[in-house]
């Protein structure tokens, strides 16, 4: 296939896609209950058998599964084939408890850097693009996630991993990279990094590919505007693959889900009830193509809405919205629930650039939420009145957003650290004070 675009799968009607699922969803369901003791548990506990899973309209009677149960089965305890047929493992970076580790076969690392490739083809990509790569490599599934599929759409792929802006800036211009893969913050640095040094004529970038943490709409046109490509997000996690789980198309509205490979739900995180499609909830996907490492109802704590709507593009796979963020990345700040991407929102409406922190503390029993965020060089030559005068209209915006009083620290341009993978928002200091 050379161009990786495969219409008979992607457009391929909904009874078609839901004739996939019934089938795929059944045999997975028989074979894990036979291959991994935990599954027949969980499912005995549930009084539910293989043969009560007839099809996709039978799964909400599954349990779920949760990053709790990934720990305790850590490290092969939820394998469904022997450990000499895997041929990789990745794994989640862990900052929060044990490490979850996923293992693949050959053909899960082929399915899933097709679904890479489906990707970076629904950007534009093809066989004359240069891949320019700058996604981590190792245990992070983000390298080598597109490195594969960017080689099975036969890119000429530029495998840079993260960091070193010097290096990536020069191989980025000598070598003529057309398309960038990279975390949004690590594209908005570049772009910064850029724009100072007027380096704009010499790249030949016309798209890139940005997943694997929230970003806003603003963020996108930031992007998009400084480095003159098309931003395209991408979604995907280590325990259902990587990468490719999702992604956009031309219409860059909503992450079309690869049906074939996964099933989708949303659900209201504190029953486990299913919502309907267009409400918002908690993502919980199915993995239904998988040899190593098959999830059933797998909660990702991802909060996001699904869109059955026929897209632009002719793809029918549903398509996600852009996660708002995770349920444990949600702030409780004096009681209302705050996203960061919120924050994000107002701080970008407002032209600052996407480098800012949030530092949450509790003083005398009370939350105080301090949102730092750089001014642009601009803006920092500015008089001491305008400044504060800023900083007020910031604490307006704010309120009218979340509803809460937040104090704000405009700081000089360059003073927040850049991040060369996923960016660290939020300083919580919260827990420090529980005594
Ligand atoms: O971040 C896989 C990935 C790599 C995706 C490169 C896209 C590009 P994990 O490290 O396991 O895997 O983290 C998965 O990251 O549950 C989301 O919370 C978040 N995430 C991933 N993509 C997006 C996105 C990779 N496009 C977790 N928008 C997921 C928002 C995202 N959040």
């Amino acid at each position: 296939m050379e161009h990786y675009f495969e219409p008979q799968i992607e457009c391929a009607s909904r009874e078609q896609i839901t004739a996939w699922q019934d089938e795929r969803l059944v045999k997975t369901v028989k074979r894990v209950y036979e291959a991994v003791p935990y599954y027949r548990q969980k499912m005995d506990e549930k009084g539910v058998k293989p043969e009560d899973i007839q099809g996709i309209k039978d799964l909400h009677k599954l349990p779920f599964l949760s990053k709790e149960d990934l720990r305790r089965q850590y490290p092969y305890g939820l394998l469904a084939v022997p450990l000499s047929d895997c041929v990789r493992i990745h794994s989640t970076s862990g900052t929060t408890g044990r490490r979850v580790v996923a293992c693949y076969t050959q053909n899960d690392i082929d399915m899933w850097e097709g679904c890479c490739a489906r990707a970076l083809a629904a950007a534009g990509a093809t066989r004359d693009d240069i891949v320019q790569v700058c996604y981590g490599y190792g245990l992070f599934t983000g390298g080598a996630g597109l490195h594969g599929g960017s080689h099975k759409l036969g890119s000429l792929t530029l495998p840079m991993s993260s960091g070193n802006t010097d290096r990536q800036l020069q191989f980025m211009t000598d070598l003529g990279s057309t398309v960038l893969c990279c975390t949004p913050s690590y594209a908005a640095y570049l772009a910064e990094t850029i724009t100072e040094r007027g380096m704009r004529d010499q790249i030949k970038l016309k798209a890139g590919i940005f997943g694997a943490e929230a970003w806003t709409e603003e963020m996108r046109h930031d992007i998009e505007d400084k480095l003159g490509i098309k931003a395209y997000d991408i979604y995907g996690l280590t325990e259902i693959s990587g990468p490719g789980v999702a992604f956009e198309c031309s219409c860059q509205n909503g992450m079309h889900i690869n049906e074939d490979n996964f099933i989708a739900e949303i659900i209201n995180p504190q029953t486990g009830e299913v919502l309907p499609y267009g409400e918002k909830g908690e993502l919980v996907f199915t993995s239904i193509n998988k040899e190593a490492f098959p999830l059933l109802r797998y909660r990702t704590k991802d909060i996001c809405v699904l869109n059955p709507e026929p897209c632009a593009c002719g793809r029918t796979h549903i398509r996600m919205a852009k996660p708002m963020g995770r349920s444990d990345d949600m702030l409780i700040v004096k009681g209302v629930n705050v996203f960061p991407s919120q924050i994000e929102t107002v701080l970008m409406n407002d032209g600052y650039p996407a480098n800012y922190q949030i530092i949450v503390t509790r003083e005398h029993h009370s939350d105080r939420i301090e949102v730092q965020v750089e001014m642009t060089p601009e803006m920092f030559s500015d008089s001491l009145k305008d400044i504060t005068k800023r900083e007020k209209q910031l604490v307006n915006d704010l309120k009218a957003m979340l509803g809460i009083y937040c104090v704000v620290k405009l700081v000089a341009p360059r003073s927040i650290p850049r991040s060369e993978g996923k960016a660290k928002r939020v300083i919580d200091q919260r827990n420090l004070y529980k005594g």
